[in-house]
């Protein structure tokens, strides 16, 4: 079966390579940068085993920019938030659409992975291919895995399948490389399970950082409550931090609710969130409260843990709100090689500052000694992951602020 797979980014790639293991598999994407790059080798992705996997299937992958017959096209092109109407921008995905009902013939398989809204393959998607031809088997099939565990989770992670009917045979036959269990429901269905999943771990980390700012209040450790409420059998909070980042997590509630919806709970669950950089920054105000003209270093700016990817980061959002706030900001992250402002190594970001605040949860920074922070001016530190050995660090005379320890309010 060969197959086209539309947009080579973060999904498409792995995809493509994936399926490529056993069909003749041709990428397409519209930037040529990016398709001269591959042909280069450099993938541009920062995934484990990717290299080695696209060694593997070299002879049977080509990327180009000019869309070509198959008999299966699978759609992995971005669908970016309307950041003005808190709406999908669905353009990607109605060219790809377009571009695909330009060559498709009756009776082959379209799928699109991309995150869509409910109704979109019903609206958008499927009347175009209907006026390109009959019978073409649809399915809208939403991803699901993680960066840097993309491809384990694509061969492990159950999938669900939103099909008009006619897919299901051939959709068997395109996902062969996944361990996973094929959830078959209708299109619509389909769309609506991914947006839940993504809004309903947004909730849960706007509650987790609900009950951080209320426990301060209180006087209470958030972090020691939640481990014992979760040793009950139906409780399961999540961890605060200073707000949600990726590119799926802060968009997906959005794409559910759409414009107008009478939901209330799931934005008010995103603005906490884009709240906590405005409350990570009222704690390091109170580090640095005596000092003029304050410089505060951040220990991390990948949306999460040992990870690099820095799409939507909450660091972005504290970074510019502590420039506007007058502080002078210096950023250090072992994981991340490419960002917005300059990456410096660790000792010379904390040299001379007066504030260092740790944003993301990456494994280097939960034993850092007391000596690391030896080169700053004024030696005080925001933890927002609750990650480092905080008794170690004030023995040795270091001040140090926990969001959620209770001792903030
Ligand atoms: N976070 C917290 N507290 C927590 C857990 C996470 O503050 O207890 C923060 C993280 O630091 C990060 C953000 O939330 O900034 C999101 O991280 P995540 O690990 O929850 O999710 P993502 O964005 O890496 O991946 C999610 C996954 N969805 C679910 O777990 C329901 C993944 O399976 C999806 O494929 C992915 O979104 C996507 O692309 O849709």
């Amino acid at each position: 079966m060969k197959t086209v797979v539309v947009g080579l980014g973060h999904i498409g790639l792995p995809t493509a390579l994936l399926l490529a293991q056993q069909h003749e598999v041709v990428g397409v994407d519209t930037d040529e940068t990016r398709v001269r790059t591959l042909a280069d080798g450099d993938l541009l992705l920062d995934e484990p085993g990717l290299d080695a996997l696209y060694a593997e299937v070299a002879d049977r992958f080509t990327a180009t920019t000019a869309m070509e017959p198959a008999d299966a096209y699978v759609i992995t092109v971005p669908t970016p938030l309307d950041q003005q109407e808190n709406v999908a921008d669905l353009r990607h995905v109605r060219a790809a659409v377009e571009s695909v009902a330009e060559v498709v013939s009756s009776g082959e398989l379209v799928v699109v992975e991309s995150t869509v809204p409910p109704g979109t393959s019903e609206r958008l998607v499927q009347p175009i291919l209907a006026d390109a031809a009959t019978d073409i088997a649809y399915a809208h099939c939403p991803e699901r895995a993680i960066p840097e565990r993309t491809l384990a989770e694509m061969t492990t992670n159950d999938r669900v399948v939103g099909t008009n009917g006619q897919a299901t045979e051939a959709i068997r036959d395109l996902y062969a490389f996944t361990d996973g269990t094929l959830h078959l429901t209708d299109p619509r269905t389909a769309e609506f399970v991914k947006l839940a999943e993504n809004t309903s771990r947004d909730v849960e980390i706007a509650l987790a950082n609900e009950f951080a700012k209320l426990a301060d209040g209180i006087g209470v450790d958030v972090h020691e409550a939640i481990e014992i409420a979760n040793e009950h059998p139906r409780v399961d909070i999540l961890d605060p931090g200073p707000g949600v980042g990726g590119h799926c997590i802060t968009t997906d509630p959005w794409f559910l609710t759409g414009a107008g919806s009478e939901a209330r709970l799931v934005p008010l669950a995103r603005d906490i969130n884009d709240g906590m950089p405005d409350h990570v920054l009222g704690l390091v105000r109170e580090q640095v409260a005596h000092v003029r003209r304050p410089r505060v270093a951040v220990l991390g700016v990948a949306y999460k843990g040992n990870v690099s990817d820095t799409r939507e980061t909450p660091a972005g959002r504290f970074i510019r709100r502590a420039e506007n706030a007058g502080y002078e900001v210096s950023v250090h992250d072992p994981h991340v090689e490419r960002y917005d402002e300059p990456l410096l190594d660790r000792a010379t970001a904390l040299e001379g500052t007066d504030c260092a605040v740790v944003l993301t949860d990456h494994d280097e920074f939960r034993e850092l000694s007391p000596a690391t922070f030896d080169g700053m001016r004024t030696r005080t530190i925001v933890d927002t992951r609750n990650l480092l050995a905080h008794d170690t660090l004030r023995e040795a005379g270091i001040e140090v602020s926990v969001l959620g320890d209770g001792t903030q309010g």
